[in-house]
């Protein structure tokens, strides 16, 4: 397995819509593979294809606690069929946005329908961190990250200091 390295704001291939998976075949599990051993290393809950850029529609969780036994979990062509009017707020953090938390409202529960690693069908429902992660996860496959939730002015900020820091790093390349 290998930790691939992560995509970083302002990348614009944080703001590509991924493409569904055709098949669910043995380089798909590898790279959902690469994946989970990429977020282990970070660490994080969750990552989306993009953020090692494959623009792809797939995503890995693994929401037990340190100490826990491991529960990696791949999400293949994830969709949310049902949205719970409940929202619930909570600080959310991005493996592309290092260093960088916000509250952000959402459903407080959702029903998703996705292939698993198998490319068998299967649909849960999930509530608290679960639901707030695979709605985190499910938004990078649309191009879409948490700061979008958050005040125009506070995002502006944010990318306005992940501008300036992608400059300072590589100064002759084509950072805006
Ligand atoms: O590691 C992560 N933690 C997290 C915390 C609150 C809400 C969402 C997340 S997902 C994040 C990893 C990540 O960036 N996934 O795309
Ligand atoms: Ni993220």
């Amino acid at each position: 397995m290998t930790i691939k390295p992560l995509i970083i704001l302002p990348d614009p291939l944080l703001r590509q819509v991924s493409k569904p998976l055709e098949r669910v075949d043995e380089p798909l599990r590898k790279l959902a593979d690469d994946m989970l051993e990429t977020m282990y290393d970070a660490p994080g809950i969750g990552l989306a294809a993009i953020q090692v850029g494959e623009p792809l529609r797939m995503l890995v969780i693994d929401i037990a606690k340190e100490g826990e036994e491991r529960a990696p979990q791949v999400f293949i062509n994830p969709e949310i069929v049902h949205s719970s009017d409940e929202r619930s707020v909570y600080e959310e953090g991005c493996l592309s946005i290092p260093d960088y938390y916000a509250e952000v409202e959402r459903p407080a529960s959702v029903r998703v329908r996705f292939l698993d690693r198998e490319g068998k069908e299967q649909e849960i429902t999930a509530d608290g961190v679960m639901a707030t992660c695979l709605q985190h996860e499910i938004d990078h496959l649309n191009g879409v990250l948490f700061i979008d939730h958050i005040s125009r002015l506070k995002r502006d900020m944010v990318v306005k200091k992940f501008k300036k820091l992608a400059r300072d790093r590589q100064p002759s390349r084509l950072v805006g």
